[in-house]
């Protein structure tokens, strides 16, 4: 580990390229190929050399250990652009024996030398990789460690709650208080931290892939004109036949930072008409995976049996239902929808956008996380708390103190695993092979 690495830490094609030197010959190979002034921590202007001929006209700083990135002497090099100057840059610094870095090294020494914890690592990847703005904001959060605090104020009970077992295990006479009466308080405490991290992790999935939204109802309710008002523009065909929509329509958008799939489909009727039975079969299907459901309804139309059951074969799905063209004269009123179906209604008018904003603002309550709480974005870290939670349900039920104290250190065992404190190489090796080369 103790070779000096080196990569282009920016994408190809900008005006200027990034290189990364990391390790303890970082400076010797700065001043080596680098005719400006080496200072410390100061960006300087000078020629890249090779030998004696120019490859570039560059910028260039060395900043010492330990507070770097790594936690090693580091250098960047800012040459220009361009695909060959790159390439020969690249060359050079390989020519002094520098080694090219592995995908996500540079992160890898950062936490081997203790500048970040494993999870705060895996942010790293999490907030390249994140496209909305709230997402990269729960990476961000997790890089800032907000993650490690409460996984360390969890750990902190847990530890605490062995060595009581374990000292009334060894010791049974000479403790002088009851260590056992305090055991459920702090595991459940302990428990509850996990699964509020865990309830937050359902939310984040929304952050990392979308929320999956589907439009259901019968031919004509206004589904589609739906869609094109909730993503701003004219996506969907829109016309007055019913089953007009024959096939699933998806498209992404993101409503206040937060990334969701909105997802038309053929209205649900009875029909002989092959191709619009297999629509109607794909929107059936499409429910089962969606995070919200759209139940849209005509407000000038009449309530009808199609209606009743599109509620029964959605039940236990998250839902709202969105009554129609407002801007007709109502054949059923919002309250009135409300009794028949149960559901939080909106109102809307696809028409002239009355009740759109409104809408936006109910589907993000149901399915975006809040913006204070730590949130777990990575499956891996899901994993291992619900074995984690798991355990402690477990320790919680049994009467053994041999039994709980195994328990415990179970529940430890995998919370360590996303701190980084009991991770072996190998998960160390498949989670740094997700990071690009020059991080
Ligand atoms: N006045 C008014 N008309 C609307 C509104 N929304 C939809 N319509 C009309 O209702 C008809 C059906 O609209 P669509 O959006 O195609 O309805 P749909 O539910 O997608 O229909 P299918 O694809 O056949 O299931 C069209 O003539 C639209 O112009 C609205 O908010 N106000
Ligand atoms: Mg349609």
């Amino acid at each position: 580990m103790n070779d000096t690495i080196f990569a282009l830490s920016s994408p190809a094609g900008g005006a200027i390229a990034v290189i990364r030197i990391s390790g303890n010959e970082a400076l010797e190979t700065l001043t080596s190929v680098f005719s400006g002034d080496v200072k410390p921590r100061t960006v300087s202007h000078g020629k890249l050399l090779d030998g004696g001929e120019t490859v570039d006209d560059i910028m260039a700083v060395y900043i010492p250990s330990p507070k770097t990135y790594t936690g090693e002497d580091m250098a960047e090099l800012y040459t220009h652009g361009g695909a060959a100057v790159v390439s020969r840059a690249l060359d050079l610094l390989q020519s002094k024996g520098l080694r090219p870095a592995e995908p996500g090294e540079f992160t890898r020494r950062a936490y081997i030398n203790g500048k970040m914890d494993l999870a705060q690592a895996e942010a790293v990847m999490d907030v390249i990789s994140a496209s909305a703005e709230r997402s990269a904001k729960a990476a961000v959060m997790q890089l800032e460690g907000s993650l490690s605090r409460e996984l360390s104020r969890i750990e902190d009970i847990l530890v605490d709650a062995l060595s009581g077992i374990d000292a009334a295990i060894d010791y049974p006479d000479e403790l002088e208080e009851d260590v056992f009466s305090g055991l459920p308080a702090a595991l459940n405490e302990a428990a509850l931290g996990i699964s509020k991290l865990l309830e937050g992790a359902k939310h984040a999935a929304v952050l990392r892939e979308g929320a999956s939204i589907v439009i259901l109802g019968r031919p004509n309710t206004g589904k589609s004109s739906l869609m094109n008002a909730l993503i701003g523009h004219s996506r969907a065909i829109v016309t007055p036949v019913p089953g007009t929509t024959r096939d699933i329509i998806e498209e992404q958008t993101s409503f206040n930072g937060v990334p969701v799939r909105i997802a038309d489909t053929a209205g649900l009727r009875e029909t002989d008409d092959l191709v619009e039975n297999i629509g109607i079969q794909r929107a059936k299907e499409a429910k089962e995976n969606a995070d919200l459901l759209l139940l849209a309804f005509d407000s000038a139309g009449e309530w009808s049996t199609e209606d009743e059951s599109l509620l029964n074969e959605t039940r236990g799905k998250e839902r709202i239902a969105v009554l129609c063209k407002s801007d007709l004269e109502p054949k059923i009123s919002e309250n009135e929808l409300r009794v028949l179906t149960g559901l939080e209604v909106c109102t809307v008018s696809s028409l002239t956008g009355e009740g759109i904003e409104e809408l936006k603002g109910n589907i993000l309550k149901k399915v975006a996380p809040s913006e204070e709480s730590p949130l777990v974005t990575n499956k891996r870290h899901i994993a291992l708390l619900k074995t984690a939670h798991e355990s402690l349900e477990s320790a919680l039920l049994t009467n053994e103190p041999d039994c709980a104290a195994t328990d415990i250190k179970t529940a430890l065992d995998h919370i360590g695993q996303i701190t980084g404190k009991t991770v072996d190489e190998k998960v160390l090796d498949r989670i740094f092979e997700r990071f690009c080369v020059g991080k």
